[in-house]
């Protein structure tokens, strides 16, 4: 990663399993004309996944302004199923990337409203840096690859006719089984793999509808609704195979081995009362442990809650099991306020007593206003140790 920048900035990967060292979080500042070359084995599932700079108090605005993209991996251990879904890049296999711009008034990529709190909303959707797009459809079956990569709007995800669709993947990879739908909801950095089954010659068109006080009410977006990407099917369209009854093992993170509970309270821009600080850890993980999380909303705005450097599963919405497009891999989950959210969480291998990982809220300006905090996985019985002199920038 080549910084050609004039301010210093990072490069993040979400959902990635790698070694702190790696992760580009705020501790591994990259100056202008300074290269940072990571590397790391990549030893996941199949997922899409995502990158964008994360510099400490600068995400927001560093990721409005357009530095992010996906990193889509495949997996030859999966390569039958994934045979049998669309997996032509570009044909039927499309990556969409949902961001909401503002192209004119004043404080185009400042924190916007004062009311909403949540930072900037746009009013101009974009599908992959293109205004009014479209697709042009010429198979069966169409996979598109949601990713929310707006700095603080949740969407509500559907199409006009209210089809059904199969989401297919969470955050991680491929979920145990399609889950059929007819709306999906996506925070900021949360992604969906979903698949459209489209009739000769039909346009459809997905959208966002209103996301109401669960979306955080007027102020934060919730009555905003968008078309967001048109898709135009062919006269005649290719034959698709059916989408497979079973797509991958479910989670192997079992209630009953877990080994300890940690709780985080989401209310202004605090978690558990006390905002980021770069030099202090707040959270110690053994590794290959499994524990359950339990993050609560106590706050009358939105808020979601990101964990680098593992996937996790959600156990529980306010006391039920998840519905089943949230039955598989997870980094980044919604918690709408007043909600709870139980979490299995295993951190596996890349221990560092000394280099932190990040948890924080995916509404990058509640994260770079202080909604964030720093965990240390370590070996049975090891101690977190200070975060090195000198990392800090
Ligand atoms: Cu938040």
């Amino acid at each position: 990663m080549h910084n050609g920048l004039d301010e210093t900035s990072t490069v993040h990967w979400p959902g990635m399993h790698l070694p702190a060292a790696m992760d580009g979080g705020p501790h591994r500042p990259v100056d202008p004309g300074e290269t940072w070359t990571p590397e790391w084995e990549i030893d996941q599932p199949a997922a899409t996944l995502w990158y964008h700079p994360h510099p400490h108090g600068e995400t927001a605005r560093h990721v409005y302004r357009g530095l992010a993209g996906m990193f889509l991996l495949d997996d030859p251990a999966q390569a039958e199923v994934a045979e049998s879904l669309p997996h032509e890049y570009g044909v039927d296999d499309v990556p969409v990337i949902v961001q909401d711009k503002r192209f004119d008034g004043s404080r185009l990529d400042e924190d916007g409203s004062v009311f909403s709190g949540i930072g900037l909303l746009g009013d101009t959707l974009l599908v992959n840096g293109t205004v009014g797009p479209y697709f042009d459809v010429t198979t069966e079956r169409v996979r598109l690859r949601l990713l929310n990569g707006s700095t603080a709007r949740t969407y509500r995800f559907g199409f006009d006719d209210a089809r059904s669709f199969d989401v297919i993947a969470s955050d991680g990879g491929l979920l145990p089984a399609p889950a059929p739908v007819d709306e999906l909801w996506l925070s900021p950095g949360e992604r969906a793999e979903v698949v459209v089954t489209m009739e000769p010659g039909e346009d459809a068109v997905l959208r966002s509808e209103e996301t109401g006080q669960r979306g955080g009410g007027r102020f934060q977006g919730g009555s905003d609704r968008f078309d967001v990407l048109q898709l135009r099917a062919a006269a005649e369209l290719a034959r698709s195979p059916g989408v497979p009854a079973r797509l991958a093992a479910a989670p192997d993170l079992s209630a009953d081995e877990v080994t300890g509970t940690r709780s985080f309270r989401l209310t202004g821009t605090s978690i558990n009362g006390k905002q980021m600080d770069m030099d202090r850890i707040d959270e110690t993980v053994t590794v290959d442990t499994i524990e359950r999380w339990t993050v609560r909303n106590a706050d009358g705005s939105p808020h979601n809650f990101h964990v680098h450097g593992t996937q996790f599963v959600v156990e529980r919405l306010d006391g039920a099991p998840p519905p089943a497009e949230l039955a598989g891999w997870k980094d980044t989950v919604f918690v709408p306020s007043g909600a709870e959210v139980d979490l299995l969480v295993r951190f596996t291998g890349h221990t560092d007593p000394d280099l932190p990982f990040m948890f924080h809220c995916h509404l990058l300006r509640h994260e770079d206003q202080g909604m964030m905090g720093q965990l240390v996985v370590v070996e049975p019985g090891e101690e977190a140790g200070a975060v090195p002199e000198g990392h800090d920038h």
